[in-house]
């Protein structure tokens, strides 16, 4: 359910004492967890606080365009959690598991810093003290511009733009089933305040090196087809990755590929990084609940976008998400 303005201003009243915020968002992250956390950190800075915005890994090239020359802190290249003793409060972005987490999970769950989850997904952990949860958003920016407009917060140019990538990515540029109405006002919205999407287009989609877009047909080609042409798996092997000489985290979209197909209802994208852990992307445009089912493998995410990290082989794990499908 949607927070209402006087349950935003309560909890924006709560986050106006912090002065050294941790922000922390989902592994992996992409553009909704990337531009929620961005966003956040402008409006922290501009209530005269000094937030830590951190993540678990570099952003991926593609979403730099939103950082306006200041970078986010790298756990364990820029930060360690030792460095986390000193914030007076915790925001959880586009997440509330966990397992999405886990390179600060011990120490969220062993802290006694007030922790706010902000959050659209259905898969829930007990992590936060408070939550601002509204799994009808179609974006965590959609929640964090809705804060804002209670809250009366003046949005920057980086919030505004940051606000957009993240709507526009999680919709799929407005076209997947959590695009509501409400996502395209305040789409409007930032646009009327100066976002180009035809320019944040061209920074996500145009740039891409030569090697992604060999990735694509790398896993095109490796594409199987089951269960009556309804199940598609993309498994990408580190041979696979080295054929097109490119990276693990370069997966990202190549899951939607297969719904081109009609019959095509639900796709799983399956990544060997070489570290003993298979990184599995799935995606429903069906019945199938995918939350549900990466649940089952210990991850989590959306009825129709989810994902989880199993342990094993590429063919062992590929044999496991099988055997849970084809039924
Ligand atoms: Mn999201």
């Amino acid at each position: 359910m949607p927070l209402t303005h006087e349950e935003f201003r309560q909890v924006g009243a709560v986050v106006a004492n912090w002065k050294k915020p941790l922000l922390l968002t989902h592994e992996r992250s992409d553009g909704d967890a990337l531009g929620s956390m961005i966003a956040m950190r402008s409006i922290f800075q501009s209530l005269g606080a000094k937030p830590k915005a951190v993540t678990f890994e570099p952003p991926q090239p593609g979403y730099a365009f939103m950082l306006q020359d200041e970078p986010l802190l790298v756990l364990g290249r820029d930060i360690r959690l030792d460095d986390f003793d000193d914030v007076d409060g915790v925001l959880i972005l586009d997440t509330c598991t966990y397992g999405q987490l886990s390179p600060a999970a011990d120490w969220l769950r062993s802290t006694r810093v007030q922790k706010i989850a902000l959050d659209h997904h259905v898969t829930r952990d007990d992590l936060a003290d408070v939550y601002i949860v509204d799994e009808e958003a179609s974006a965590a920016c959609a929640i964090v511009y809705d804060w804002a407009v209670a809250c009366r917060q003046e949005l920057d140019s980086t919030a505004v733009r940051s606000l957009f990538v993240g709507i526009a990515t999680d919709t799929g540029w407005f076209r997947f089933s959590n695009c509501n109405a409400h996502a395209l006002e305040i789409a409007a919205d930032l646009v009327r305040r100066g976002v180009s999407p035809e320019s944040v287009y061209r920074h996500l989609y145009e740039t891409d090196p030569v090697e992604r877009l060999r990735l694509v047909g790398v896993a095109l080609n490796a594409m199987e087809i089951h269960c009556d042409e309804r199940l598609a798996l993309l498994p990408i092997s580190q041979e696979m990755f080295r054929q097109a000489g490119a990276t693990s985290d370069q997966t990202e979209g190549i899951v939607n590929e297969p719904f081109k197909i009609e019959s095509v209802q639900t796709s799983v994208l399956l990544a060997d990084a070489g570290d003993g852990v298979i990184k599995c992307s799935f995606r429903s445009k069906g019945a199938v609940d995918v939350a549900e089912l990466a649940g089952r493998f210990g991850g989590g995410g959306h009825r129709k976008a989810a994902g989880a990290r199993i342990s094993g082989t590429l063919d062992e794990v590929k044999a496991k998400v099988l055997a849970q499908l084809a039924t």
